[in-house]
């Protein structure tokens, strides 16, 4: 069995450096939540597998070679000869703020089934790994999230979840109706704090409540975990009946902030699977999420383990 299993939309990604309308180059590579998460896990030296569908095209050749040269296990990911693969343009419109158009409506991963995944089930895992994004990206893949999910959580796997909530794959009332069912097989659910009032059982009210009220109500739900993740704020992990443990973002130079909360799961995660404390799991993920912060692309300038402390260097030094 492999410490975790995950699953979703991997994409080929096209990034400019300006605006699209003044034309130009783009960088060609990867992107993909579950994908970026499963890169900074092997990165990390844990074994991962990473089962989504791709199409049978050359973007989804590079998606499988790339997970396969970061080691990523990818013997139960799927291919769909009827399908193309998803892909994205992340256009950088000014210096951090960045826009992002999808050709992901009919994609491969879009037409992920519930019994895809079969065989990745039965290979077993510590850990599933889902993202909401999945969810909104069709019956199928809502289905097999869920059938995961119960699979999962039956076996007496640890389930995650992280929300990230996309507005341009659905709306806030589509993402709450989706989610709220799966809480009963989630251990631990990873949000942005303007994300958690996507889990509550009553969403419409949900924005105008108090966050503290909107965790005790996922601790009510059988949520063991709750990390709620707060940017250049920092993130912070509640437990039922314990005080918060808080820890500060790192001070890096501001790259590129895309991906950062999945290298933020990715560092949390493996904080877990070392059986770290709560304070050394937060910070694992803060010091992961600043090096995706801190580098160009999603997943690229991701730690290896025996880097996890180079940004404890002397700002502006170089390695010698
Ligand atoms: O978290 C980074 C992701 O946004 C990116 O890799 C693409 O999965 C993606 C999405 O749906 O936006």
């Amino acid at each position: 069995a492999v410490d975790v299993l995950t699953f979703g939309e991997a994409m080929l990604s096209l990034q400019t450096e300006g605006p699209l309308g003044a034309g130009g180059t783009a960088r060609t590579t990867v992107a993909g939540a579950e994908f970026n998460v499963a890169v900074g896990l092997a990165r990390l030296g844990h074994r991962v597998s990473w089962a989504g569908r791709t199409g049978s095209d050359e973007p989804g050749r590079v998606i499988l070679r790339t997970l396969r040269g970061e080691g990523v296990e990818t013997s139960h990911a799927t291919t769909d000869p009827q399908a193309p693969t998803g892909a994205m343009l992340r256009e950088r419109r000014v210096a951090d703020l960045a826009r992002v158009h999808y050709w992901r409506a009919g994609s491969a991963a879009s037409r992920q089934r519930p019994e895809d995944l079969a065989p990745a089930l039965e290979a077993g895992a510590r850990i599933l790994h889902l993202t909401g994004i999945t969810c909104a990206l069709g019956d199928g893949p809502l289905a097999a999230v869920r059938s995961a999910a119960a699979y999962a959580a039956e076996h007496g796997w640890t389930v995650t979840l992280d929300v990230n909530h996309r507005t341009r794959l659905w709306s806030q009332e589509a993402a709450a109706k989706a989610l709220h069912p799966l809480l009963p097989y989630v251990d631990v659910v990873i949000a942005s704090d303007d994300e958690l009032p996507l889990l509550s059982a009553a969403p419409g009210a949900a924005p105008q409540r108090e966050e503290a009220d909107l965790i005790a109500e996922l601790f009510e739900a059988g949520i063991g975990e709750v990390v709620v993740k707060r940017g250049a704020d920092g993130a912070d992990l509640h437990h039922p009946g314990a005080a918060p443990v808080r820890a500060a973002a790192r001070t890096v130079p501001v790259i590129d902030t895309v991906g950062a909360g999945d290298a933020f799961c990715a560092g949390y995660l493996s904080g877990r699977l070392d059986a770290l404390g709560p304070a050394a799991r937060l910070r694992r993920g803060t010091t992961t999420a600043a090096f995706a912060v801190a580098s160009n692309g999603d997943w690229e300038g991701l730690p290896h383990r025996d880097e996890l402390a180079l940004l404890d260097a002397t700002p502006g030094s170089a390695i010698r």
